[in-house]
């Protein structure tokens, strides 16, 4: 009820609400903003090589004209792509099991389309795949998008689907009528299919030799990835063709791993590291780029995580976010929350790491104690373990209880005559 979002409220209030205004405020107001959901892509792909041969070249250029964040971690659970979504849209986390997508579509949110909404943008989703697939039709109508652009919206035949459906070259080049014709300044998610597992690509789309290991996944991906790093380049091209770059900012973020623990070993190899719990963490990290047309690339590396994306976009844009409830805060403030809580407890700050009851040094990756059948107050990761555990179960407060409906965005103040009832 309205007393269990009072105590919710205050501690979100508390921690997140940073009104730190930097250089980079409102410095897209008015821009396009084109984000590019890119499936299953992690961080370890990114500046490496496979067989001595760059997997990413394109990805690895753009850094350079780019805000690049190189520690930031996806904090996605059983709901996959559509969990990457609500995070986004909404700085909660999403649910310990099932997808918040399909259980909890109904809630009332204060989601990113319907703010930025409110200032004139016009929100879509480009995406080939059935509207109902994570009940996103659902989901994308209440949350505030205006348009969908699903399966339908795409000429699709056995040439040009591999996988899971439309190839993403097919998929960038037959979005781009629908881009051109839309009112500016518009908000547009585009999320990519052929990185998907399996990881299945035609050969004659295959640029790059698969990997050798015992792991088919792992030979696989290095392929899919290639793919969609020349997708998103093609992509780039077409906006710079258009006109629509210069008018636009661009946003790329992985939404979550591609590579599970089933592949250790292959990953072991790859790597030539030793597969850790410490190790399992660090592969959660998801690129994450801001890039904005006629501005200095920077790589950064503070840690970050897919909550702190709406207020960052947010900040950007030059929407004053000070009313809103998020588990995230701006990227570019110097002031932030000074941990990454993942879904399952798992936890990473600026010295630490902590996941499996082990607390480790986030530089180093040694084990430096750890807390099973131990008192927690004993560890380097005290006191994170439990503020983490009140931050998802506050989450959850919000999102079982639907508590937002008693909640009223523009005064800042839960509803009272909601709160009576
Ligand atoms: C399906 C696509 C992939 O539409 O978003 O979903 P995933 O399995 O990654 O959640
Ligand atoms: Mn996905």
């Amino acid at each position: 009820d309205g007393n269990e979002l009072a105590e919710v409220e205050d501690y979100m209030k508390d921690e997140t609400s940073i009104q730190e205004k930097t250089d980079l405020y409102g410095i897209a107001k008015n821009k396009n903003v084109i984000f590019i959901s890119l499936e299953s892509l992690q961080t370890f792909v990114i500046n490496n090589t496979m067989n001595g041969e760059e997997v990413t070249p394109f990805l690895n250029d753009l850094i350079e004209d780019s805000y690049y964040f190189d520690n930031f971690y996806h904090q996605t659970e059983q709901g996959k792509t559509s969990d990457s979504e609500f995070i986004i849209e909404n700085s909660l986390y999403p649910s310990p099991r099932g997808a918040v997508y399909f259980t909890h579509a109904q809630n009332d949110y204060h989601s990113l389309p319907e703010i930025i909404g409110n200032e004139g943008y016009f929100s879509s989703v480009f995406h080939a795949n059935n509207k109902s697939f994570w009940n996103r039709d659902v989901m994308y109508e209440n949350i505030g998008y205006d348009k969908f652009f699903d399966v339908n919206a795409y000429e699709v035949t056995e040439e040009n689907s591999v996988g899971w459906g439309l190839k993403d070259k097919d998929f960038f080049r037959q979005s781009m009528k629908y881009l051109q014709s839309m009112e500016q300044p518009f908000y547009a998610k585009f999320i990519t299919l052929t990185n998907h597992y399996p990881f299945e690509l035609d050969e004659e789309d295959a640029t790059i030799e698969k990997y050798d290991s015992n792991s088919n996944t792992l030979n696989s991906y290095f392929q899919t990835v290639r793919y969609m790093d020349e997708s998103v380049e093609e992509f780039f091209d077409y906006l710079k063709e258009s006109g629509l770059y210069e008018d636009s900012i661009i946003v790329l973020m992985g939404d979550h791993y591609g590579i599970s623990d089933f592949h250790k070993k292959a990953m072991s190899t790859y790597l030539e590291k030793e597969y850790t719990d410490y190790l399992h963490v660090q592969l959660q990290r998801v690129p994450f780029y801001i890039h904005i047309p006629g501005q200095e690339g920077e790589v950064i590396s503070k840690i970050a995580g897919q909550v702190d994306v709406k207020p960052t976009l947010l900040h950007l844009l030059g929407i004053d976010d000070s009313n809103d409830l998020s588990f995230g805060t701006n990227l570019f403030a110097d002031e932030r929350k000074d941990y990454i809580a993942l879904r399952d407890g798992s936890f990473i700050t600026n010295d630490y790491i902590y996941t499996k009851d082990q607390c480790f040094n986030r530089a180093t990756g040694e084990l430096i104690d750890t807390t099973a059948g131990l008192d927690e107050e004993k560890s380097a990761c005290e006191p994170y373990i439990e503020q983490v555990q009140t931050e998802l179960l506050y989450s959850d407060q919000i999102i079982f209880g639907d508590l937002f409906r008693f909640y009223d965005f523009k005064d800042n103040a839960i509803e009272e005559a909601k709160e009576e009832e």
